[in-house]
């Protein structure tokens, strides 16, 4: 008779209970079963136990037995006690430091919003998250490997206290800085609030404060380093890229949406740490659930590994002693809401509300006080198990690692610790500054306590040497950024020649204009192979066939199947070493890619130039924050916006229509954005783009829009390169003076032009023609002479570019865009008064460019009657014609209002 335990007892009422199973009726058969597989594990080892069962597995698929999917494994550390090596550290000197990081991350924020209220910061972030940082900055972040940079590390960001509390105990920052934590505006040295390499850009790379982001750059910037691999544009270096998640975190989609990229492209090199404080700001993460089981079975369920780091070592012993494994199912039990209420009410409540639920449990902690288990700590706490834990993802191969380190928020901070407000806490009061003085044994008088005075031991003190001596073995301090001079050389403008010179008569896109520059530049000695074109899933819509074949896509596999049209010349081809990331349907991907490619220039040292071309509508308003983020990031590239304009992209209707990226785009300070007409233009823009971006290293990036409509592209007219970089050059004048100017951008360029014939031919009024490459490149050009002129009263007026481009052109301006008529109206305060504006407000419609077009009132027909109708008004022209004009060009004078319809 098997001896049944309480753990086998559990197994068997839980398999009896299954409704797939009712003849199972003996719990003796069961703990049988039991029996024989623990022996196999005992005498011959958890693999063949492994091996027996996933036989046992598919057996019972092959004869149709459902088995339910178990994604999880016990509530315990995944890595068991035998199985750690002792911690190579000195643990008592690691710990002075981190209760010296502690307290400077926490006095830095207090005094801040002592003396400046609601200035802000964080403290209860960080107090969870040190020990997982201490680990890896005494022991695993190299900063460099050779002549190679070292790990990437993604910080919480509300974590930053602790990130600079540590830099000012090694003096990589100053003490003036940290009191100027949050005062930038001051003139003095000073810290910004969060990671953004725009603000501190010889400390921070990466921002990580919008929730989410940091994660999904994290597995692309993963994923980009092997690119740069397996293209042999650097070397294969141990290192890792290191991402700090919240778990309240993980709730955003962006933080998990990727997850499956990570494992199918092997990122071995990538290390998710989620620090488990069970809380995010207005509460627990899953109070009624368990966010760690959660984020378990979603990580494994997606192919990661995952190491969880639940229980400190002072556990150990009680793990011993639990023979019928009754504290593991105990400890399973317990949801999040219950694990932070204990640290909340403290022993005497844990005694009786955990242990108390099982007799068997209450005795085995009879022998301790209350205030033992108390401090019985989380994983996260505890070095020993961080370190283990830290160097089995480091040796894992094959796949990325997320480690769940269990964490308490606001550890350390007394009466904030672990409460539901603790995010939102800034300042500690007197008594809670004493007690974390004692408690972290901070050497300062209990008057400084309360002042939260900060605190640097000298430089020849034993923890200051230990842990400048740990970074020095790691290769030197962490938080560093560098832009290293690339001798880059941007291709003279004739190398575009292909661009300049049109397309002959022939009809074509701009978009098709492009990837044939494209080409071209990919086939350029020098800079050919630093081009990273960037597509999700759209590269037939922008008829990139032929970049597939030249260069071929990114896969870390190379290609294992014979691709069906592999006879034909532009097959699908892809390889090991291939150019292009196609990365399927994902904007917010493509972003991350094209974020870490923008980057690459400081990040790797080498000056990759993505393009990342996508459908113009699914740019900016869907994954706007990312390129926010990567403007901070100084991230440089080309965005270019395909399908452009909300006309001429027919039949697609209102999700897909574009007539307000150039909008949001003109937000991105660093973001230079164009709409031209001509494929020249483009050339212009681009080639001028990489020379100001890698050449003289300005912290810019462009969004130039690209359409599809065929039309013939014109062969650059001489000396209009300076009028298309600054947004405007006159490119078909009137015959003789003109009466009126029209502005044209894009493919609605030529529906001025026709404009302008009708104007003459019927109605005898001459107009400018000017192409409008950007309305924000003169806005600020303009907005910068204005605010110079009033900060200088006294000096001579300067004038901007859009004021001395027109000079000596007279009339009314008509201004038509595909996008919306705040494009043009940008520029209304240089204009006086002159400006009428046609855009395309409002919803798209599923119709042709013709049809489009009359309907938002951006057709020819309707800028000649707009022209005829302000000159009318002006008293430059007869208005009883004017009027009739309307019904002559079939503009419908009581149509419904676009913009409302
Ligand atoms: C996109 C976004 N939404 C909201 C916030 C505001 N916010 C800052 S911290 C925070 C809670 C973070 O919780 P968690 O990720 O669990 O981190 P913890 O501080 O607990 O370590 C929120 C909602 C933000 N920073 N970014
Ligand atoms: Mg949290």
């Amino acid at each position: 008779m098997v001896e049944v335990t309480v753990a086998t007892q559990e197994i068997t009422n839980r398999i009896l209970a299954f409704p797939s199973n009712p003849q199972l009726d003996s719990e003796e058969e069961v703990a049988e079963w039991i029996e024989a597989f623990d022996q196999v594990v005992d005498e011959e080892g958890t693999n063949r136990g492994g091996d027996l069962l996933s036989a046992l597995i598919e057996r019972a698929r092959q004869s149709g037995v459902e088995i339910p999917l178990q994604l999880n494994t016990p509530y315990i550390n995944t890595i068991p006690v035998e199985e750690e090596v002792p911690y190579p550290g000195d643990r008592q000197l690691e710990r002075r430091l981190k209760s010296l990081t502690r307290w400077n991350a926490m006095a830095m924020v207090h005094r801040q919003n002592k003396k400046d209220p609601g200035i802000g910061g964080h403290i209860s972030t960080y107090s969870s998250l040190a020990t997982l940082l201490e680990v890896g900055f005494n022991h695993f972040f190299h900063a460099r490997y050779g002549d190679q940079p070292g790990d990437f590390v993604y910080f919480q960001g509300h974590a930053s206290p602790g990130v600079y509390a540590r830099a000012y105990l090694l003096g990589r920052i100053t003490e003036e800085q940290v009191k100027n934590f949050r005062h930038e505006l001051r003139g003095l040295p000073s810290l910004s609030s969060y990671p953004h390499p725009w603000l501190m850009p010889d400390f921070w790379r990466f921002p990580t404060v919008s929730m989410g982001l940091g994660p999904l750059n994290a597995i692309y910037q993963a994923r980009f380093m092997r690119y740069l691999e397996n293209r042999e544009i650097i070397a294969r270096t141990p290192r890792k890229v290191w991402a700090f998640v919240g778990d309240g975190e993980t709730d955003e989609p962006e933080s998990m949406g990727s997850l499956t990229l990570a494992s199918r492209e092997k990122l071995d090199n990538l290390i998710f740490v989620v620090n488990c404080n069970l809380q995010r700001l207005d509460g627990p993460v899953r109070g009624n659930g368990n966010i760690i089981k959660e984020l378990e079975a979603a990580f494994r369920g997606a192919g990661w590994n995952v190491i969880k780091v639940l229980w400190g070592s002072d556990w150990d012993k009680l793990f011993a002693r639990d023979k019928a494994g009754l504290l593991v199912k105990r400890l399973g039990e317990v949801v999040d809401g219950e694990y932070q209420t204990y640290k909340v009410k403290g022993g005497a409540y844990i005694r009786s509300h955990f242990f108390g639920k099982y007799p068997e449990l209450l005795k085995m902690v009879a022998d301790m006080s209350d205030e033992e288990l108390h401090r019985l700590s989380r994983g996260g706490h505890d070095p020993q198990k961080v370190y283990n834990a830290y160097k089995r993802a480091v040796e894992h191969e094959g796949s990325p690692t997320v480690i769940l380190a269990h964490t308490v928020k606001g550890y350390g901070l007394g009466s904030a610790e672990a409460r539901n407000a603790t995010h939102q806490e800034k300042k500690l009061a007197d008594q809670s500054l004493t007690a974390f003085r004692s408690r972290f044994a901070i050497p300062i008088p209990e008057i400084a306590a309360k002042e939260g005075r900060l605190y640097r031991p000298p430089d020849d003190s034993p923890e200051i040497v230990y842990a400048r001596q740990r970074r020095e073995d790691l290769g030197g301090f962490l938080l560093k950024r560098e832009v290293p001079d690339l001798k880059f050389q941007a291709p003279p403008l004739s190398g575009f020649s292909d661009s300049l010179e049109g397309s002959k008569g022939r009809a074509v896109s701009t978009t098709m204009g492009f990837v044939s520059m494209l080409r071209q530049l990919m086939k350029n000695p020098q800079v050919g192979k630093l081009i990273v074109p960037i597509i999700p899933d759209e590269g037939r819509t922008f008829g990139m066939e032929s970049i597939i074949r030249q260069v071929g896509i990114y896969a870390n596999a190379g290609q294992l199947y014979t691709p069906h049209d592999q006879e034909m010349l532009l097959y699908y081809r892809e390889e090991k070493n291939g150019q292009i990331l196609e990365e399927g349907i994902t904007e917010a991907g493509s972003m991350a890619s094209f974020t870490a490619a923008g980057t690459a220039y400081a990040n790797y040292r080498v000056p990759m130039v993505p393009f990342f071309t996508y459908y113009s509508m699914f740019g900016f308003q869907r994954i706007g924050d990312m390129v926010w983020a990567f403007a901070d990031s100084r991230g440089k590239g080309f965005m270019m916006g395909g399908t452009a304009g909300r006309t001429t992209l027919a039949g697609e209707g209102l999700q897909h229509q574009d007539g307000h990226s150039l909008v949001l785009s003109s937000t991105v300070p660093t973001c230079h954005s164009y709409d031209p007409a001509y494929v020249y233009e483009i050339a212009v823009i681009v080639q001028d783009g990489m020379r100001r971006m890698y050449q003289e290293m300005e912290d810019r990036f462009y969004y130039i829009t690209v359409y599809n409509e065929d039309y013939a592209m014109p062969k650059m007219p001489a000396g209009c390169e300076e009028g298309i970089l600054r947004g405007l050059y006159n490119y078909r004048p009137g015959v003789g003076e003109a009466a009126l100017q029209l502005f044209g951008s894009g493919p609605i360029l030529n529906e001025a032009l026709r404009a302008q014939e009708i104007l003459g031919e019927k109605y005898g009024v001459q107009a400018n023609v000017w192409s409008v490459t950007s309305y924000n490149e003169l806005r600020r050009d303009a907005l910068a002479v204005e605010r110079w002129n009033r900060l200088h009263p006294a000096e001579p007026e300067k004038t901007p570019y859009i004021t001395t481009a027109l000079a000596g052109a007279e009339g009314p301006i008509v201004a038509a865009t595909d996008f919306m008529k705040v494009v043009p109206d940008q520029l209304a305060p240089w204009l006086g008064g002159r400006l009428v504006t046609l855009g395309t407000d409002g919803f798209g419609r599923s119709d042709n460019r013709e049809h489009l077009r009359r309907h938002f009132e951006v057709n020819a027909e309707s800028i000649a009657a707009a022209g005829l109708s302000r000159l009318a008004r002006d008293g430059k022209f007869d208005v009883q014609r004017a009027q009739k004009a309307f019904q002559e060009l079939g503009v419908d004078s009581e149509k419904i209002d676009p913009a409302i319809a």
